[in-house]
């Protein structure tokens, strides 16, 4: 029988690296191209797989160790060797596990006299555990939404056997004993209060105990830091009983935690929800970097304004399994579908909206644009109320010029705008677009239709250049050529108010003495109630009534 060496490869330029987690013991069976342990470099964590199939007999480093190319991390010997030296009293038998896993628990006991051996294959015995629901902070009748471990499962003490959640908090049941899962007795579902039966386990006593919790990959025995061991997807240790915390989101059905220890310890320190993150290793295994980018990736979504659930302290919003109501499909959202979603989330989430009605009469003034339609045709223009909106509003902006700022809440400042760009709100095939028109109060009605219909094009066929949606004060959200009464917009922040225009139609309007018939345009002002207040909101909708009740006024 030949032992061979396992080397550190080529580390691509790297010098010396670190040793942050073992990933196998001696006596271990791997194939070739496992991965043997996780090295460091600055730039990333890399596994080191090994170089043929066999058995590890030794390991020649820990972790903390730092190697370079060609240093030896340990022996093994190559398939069908292995085999032979179970039997044979190999001199490295201290370290030498024969091939049962930690499941075969009689096996494993007569191996007790080992000088080292791994701890939950030594054994000076077993007895039956019926584990009981601890106390759950005075609740009672919890729900189980997760069976974290399943029957024939190894596991250690404070490994999470179920996940309990209340109205208030969700907590992983942890275990009080290192074992085997021999039955559970409750299902998905089942209201758990303390002193319940959870499940029995399988108890190995070895006096070992202080093996296990040393250190961290080795001890636990290759077994469970073996890619697709049913140990290895038991769930992330958590403190006994710890609530997760408002925001927790529930993990995926089924969803198995495939990683080394050193990984699980990291994810728990920065408190990230293992069953979220996707692996990047062999076999989807979790490494050391995943974790690290999908908890810089929460931090980057929390600090947009986050997403539901990401540290915004709002209860994240629980997917259903919709296949068990019928057929579905699940689609990527596109680019701008996601942008537009996190914009309005932001927006909705930092902004205290109200929303102010009024209609205004534009009898006179559809009699106008309907006179001019012969001079629109000449021009190549259409004239619709889309600029006599847009003329009304950069009236009323010069005149309450509280509607013309940006608030800088970090330096406490109100920003003023000297100018009057307004956006405008384009439904397209692909989504909301807002080109913004420049400099509004210079510009006549002729002008405003062109400029609005070549921009709502431009924004239908994607031509529109960032420059072109930037700048905004104010943005107009025009409804009325679909339909509906009313609307309340969301604040396309940072500016701080928005109008909706609902469609236009025939009411009969009181003038003192009869009622008469007149088309009237349904007006829908939002606005961030910490830059306006009520009153201003009033007037500047009072104010856009007037100035289309009679379009003489937007003259003045
Ligand atoms: N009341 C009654 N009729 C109206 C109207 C109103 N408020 N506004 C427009 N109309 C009429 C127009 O006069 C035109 O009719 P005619 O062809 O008979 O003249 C017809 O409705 C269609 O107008 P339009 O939509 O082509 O032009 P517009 O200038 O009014 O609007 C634009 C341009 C870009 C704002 C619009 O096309 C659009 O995309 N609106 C949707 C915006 C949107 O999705 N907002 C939601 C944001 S929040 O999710």
């Amino acid at each position: 029988m030949s032992e061979q060496e396992i080397k550190v490869p080529d580390l691509g330029g790297a010098d010396e690296v670190e040793i942050i987690e073992l990933l196998v013991s001696a006596g271990d069976s791997v194939e070739e191209e496992d991965p043997i342990l996780t090295i460091e470099t600055d730039k990333a964590s890399v596994e080191l797989p090994s170089p043929g199939a066999g058995k590890i007999t030794k390991l020649t480093v820990k972790v903390g160790d730092k190697v370079k190319e060609g240093d030896v991390v340990g022996m093994m010997e190559a398939s069908g060797e292995a085999d032979e030296s179970d039997s044979s009293g190999d001199s490295d038998g201290s370290e030498n596990e024969p091939e049962e896993k930690a499941e075969d628990a009689p096996k494993a006991e007569s191996k007790a006299e080992d000088s080292k051996p791994a701890p939950k294959k030594k054994s000076g015995g077993s007895r039956k555990e019926t584990v009981l629901v601890p106390p759950l902070d005075g609740m009672e009748n919890v729900p189980v939404i997760e069976i974290n471990v399943s029957e024939g499962d190894t596991i250690e003490a404070d490994d999470a056997l179920v996940t309990v959640e209340s109205d208030k908090a969700t907590m992983e049941i942890p275990s009080p004993y290192g074992g085997k899962v021999a039955k559970i007795l409750v299902s998905e579902g089942d209201k758990l209060s303390e002193g319940d039966k959870l499940l029995e386990l399988t108890v190995v006593e070895d006096g070992d105990d202080e093996d296990e919790d040393q250190g961290e990959p080795p001890a636990d025995s290759g077994e469970q830091a073996k890619p697709e061991s049913k140990a290895d997807a038991a769930p992330q240790k958590e403190p006994a009983t710890q609530p997760q915390g408002s925001t927790y989101e529930p993990p995926s059905p089924g969803a198995k935690v495939h990683a080394g220890p050193a990984v699980r310890k990291l994810a728990r320190e920065l408190g990230a929800d293992m069953t979220r993150i996707k692996g990047s290793g062999p076999k989807s295994r979790i490494l050391k970097d995943d974790v690290q980018t999908y908890v810089k990736s929460q931090l980057q979504q929390s600090q947009q304004g986050g997403s539901v659930g990401t540290g915004a302290g709002i209860p994240g919003v629980k997917l259903p399994d919709f296949s068990q109501f019928g057929n579905v499909e699940r689609e990527a959202m596109s680019r701008m579908m996601a942008v537009t979603a996190t914009n309005m989330q932001r927006s909705w989430l930092n902004v205290p909206h109200v929303t102010q009605f009024e209609d205004a009469d534009i009898t006179d003034m559809e009699v106008f644009r309907k006179s001019q339609k012969a001079a629109g045709e000449k021009k190549g223009v259409k004239m619709t109320p889309l600029p006599f909106i847009l003329k009304a509003c950069a009236t009323a902006l010069a005149e309450l010029p509280q509607f013309n700022v940006s608030l800088d809440m970090e330096r406490k400042e109100v920003v003023r705008k000297q100018y009057i760009h307004i956006g405008i709100a384009v439904d397209t095939p692909n989504g909301l677009m807002v080109p913004v028109i420049r400099d509004v109060d210079q510009k006549g009605l002729w002008e405003l239709a062109a400029e609005s219909a070549e921009l709502a094009q431009k924004a239908r066929d994607k031509q529109l250049k960032p420059a072109e949606m930037q700048g905004a004060c104010f943005t107009i959200t025009s409804l009325g050529g679909i339909g509906g009464t009313a609307f309340t917009p969301i604040v396309n922040t940072p500016e701080v108010a928005i109008l909706g225009v609902s469609k236009a139609a025939m009411k009969p309007v009181w003038d003192g003495s009869d009622f008469q018939p007149r088309l009237m345009l349904p007006l829908s002002l939002s606005y961030d109630h910490r830059a306006v207040n009520g009153a201003d909101a009033a007037r500047f909708t009072s104010l856009l009534s007037q100035l289309m009740g009679d379009i003489r006024t937007l003259l003045l």
